[in-house]
C-alpha cells in the first residue's frame, strides 16, 4: 500500500510525561515511526499548506502550537513546555499571555508536552496524512499515512493524549469538502478518539465510529461512553463502542461488525481509519488482548466495505511488535 511521511516527523522528542504520579520517559517516542518506516518504502510527503489544517483547528490554537516552545524559552525555562492549570470551569476566550496560562488554554491534559521540534513534527505528520488523501482522491483505492505524533484527542483548540493536529479529521474535511463524501470516520485505537468525536460532534456530514476500552477505567475517562451520539445537525452520528479492559478477538470482532454495519448503513462513500496498535496484549500503557494476526482480521473486515480509504497511525507503544503489527494490518487490505 502506498504509504507517506516526512523524516521531520522524527524531530518531536519530548523527554518524560508524568503517569500515575511518576515521572517516565515519554511513551510517544520517536522510534515508534523510525521502526515502522524501517518496515515499509514511505513516500516523502508533499505540501499543502495551512489552509486545510484551519479548516479544522482555530487559528489561535495553530499559532500558539508554532509559538508555544519559544515562548517557553523565552520567560526563562528549560526542556519540554507543559502546562499544570486548566480552565475547566466556565471556559471562555480570556486572551492571556503568560505561556503557562496558554498551554493551559489550549489543552486538557498535562501528558502533552510542547518540546522544540513538536510544531514542525505535527505539521508534517498531517501534510503525510493529506497525502494520503491525495493519492487516494487520484484513485489509489487506499493509502496509509504514516503519522507520528497521532492526532485523534486533539480537539479544534485543544492539544491532549500525545496529539497536537488531528490528523485523521483533517483528512475527513478535507475529503467531505472535496466532494468525496459522504465521509465516516472508523476509529480502532485502544483509547477513545475524543478529539475527533468533539469536531465533528454536531456535523452531520461526517460519521464518527469508535471502538475502545471504556472511560470509566481507561483515559480520556470523560468521553467516549456509549451515550455519546452526536447533537444537533449531528446526532445520531457518533457511535461509541466501549469494551471492557482484557477484551481479544472473541470480544472485539462483534463490535467491529456494529461499526462496519452502521458505517455501511450510514451510506458513507469514504471512510478513514485511525488506527492504534495499542490494542495489542503486549502494550505497555494498554489493556486489550489482540494478537498480530488479529490485525490482517480487522483490515480484512474494513476492507470488505469496498470504500475508497485513507489510513492514519494513531498509537502503539509496544514498539518491539509495531512494525509487524502495521505490516500485518496493512497486509489484510490486500
Ligand atoms: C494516545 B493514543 C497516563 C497519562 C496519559 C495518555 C495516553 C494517550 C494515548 N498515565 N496517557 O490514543 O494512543
Ligand atoms: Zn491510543
Amino acid at each position: 500500500m502506498r504509504t507517506f511521511s516526512d523524516d521531520r516527523q522524527l524531530l518531536h522528542a519530548p523527554e518524560r510525561e508524568l503517569h500515575n504520579g511518576e515521572w517516565v520517559p515519554y511513551a510517544e517516542c520517536p522510534s515508534r515511526m523510525a521502526s515502522i518506516a524501517a518496515r515499509c518504502a514511505a513516500e516523502p510527503a508533499a505540501d499543502f499548506g495551512l489552509e486545510p489544517i484551519l479548516a479544522v483547528h482555530d487559528a489561535a490554537y495553530v499559532e500558539f502550537l508554532r509559538s508555544a516552545h519559544d515562548e517557553w524559552l523565552a520567560a526563562g525555562r528549560a526542556g519540554d513546555a507543559i502546562g499544570y492549570a486548566f480552565p475547566v470551569v466556565r471556559r471562555r476566550a480570556l486572551d492571556l499571555q503568560r505561556i503557562d496560562a496558554k498551554i493551559g488554554q489550549f489543552s486538557f491534559d498535562a501528558s502533552t508536552p510542547i518540546a522544540q521540534h513538536t510544531w514542525q513534527s505535527a505539521y508534517w505528520s498531517a501534510q503525510s496524512a493529506l497525502s494520503a488523501l491525495d493519492a487516494v482522491a487520484g484513485g489509489e483505492p487506499r493509502a496509509f499515512a504514516l503519522c507520528r505524533p497521532p492526532g485523534h484527542h486533539a480537539g479544534a483548540d485543544y492539544m491532549g493524549g500525545y496529539c497536537y493536529l488531528n490528523n485523521a479529521a483533517i483528512v475527513a474535511r478535507r475529503a467531505s469538502a472535496m466532494g468525496l463524501g459522504p465521509v465516516a470516520i472508523l476509529d480502532v485505537d485502544y483509547h477513545h478518539g475524543n478529539g475527533t468525536q468533539d469536531i465533528f460532534y454536531a456535523d452531520g456530514d461526517v460519521f464518527f465510529a469508535s471502538i475502545h476500552a471504556d472511560p470509566v477505567t481507561d483515559y480520556p475517562f470523560f468521553w467516549g461512553h456509549a451515550d455519546e451520539t452526536g447533537e444537533g445537525e449531528g446526532a445520531g452520528s457518533t457511535l461509541n463502542l466501549p469494551l471492557p479492559r482484557g477484551t481479544g478477538w472473541a470480544g472485539y470482532e462483534p463490535a467491529l461488525g456494529r461499526a462496519l454495519e452502521a458505517i455501511a448503513h450510514w451510506g458513507a462513500k469514504f471512510l478513514v481509519v485511525s488506527f492504534g496498535a495499542d490494542t495489542f496484549a503486549d502494550d505497555p500503557i494498554s489493556h486489550f488482548r489482540l494478537v498480530t494476526a488479529d490485525y490482517r482480521r480487522i483490515a480484512e473486515r474494513i476492507a470488505g466495505l469496498g470504500l475508497p480509504t485513507v489510513i492514519a497511525m494513531e498509537g502503539g507503544y509496544a514498539v518491539d511488535a509495531l512494525a509487524a503489527n502495521v505490516e500485518e494490518f496493512l497486509g489484510g487490505f490486500g
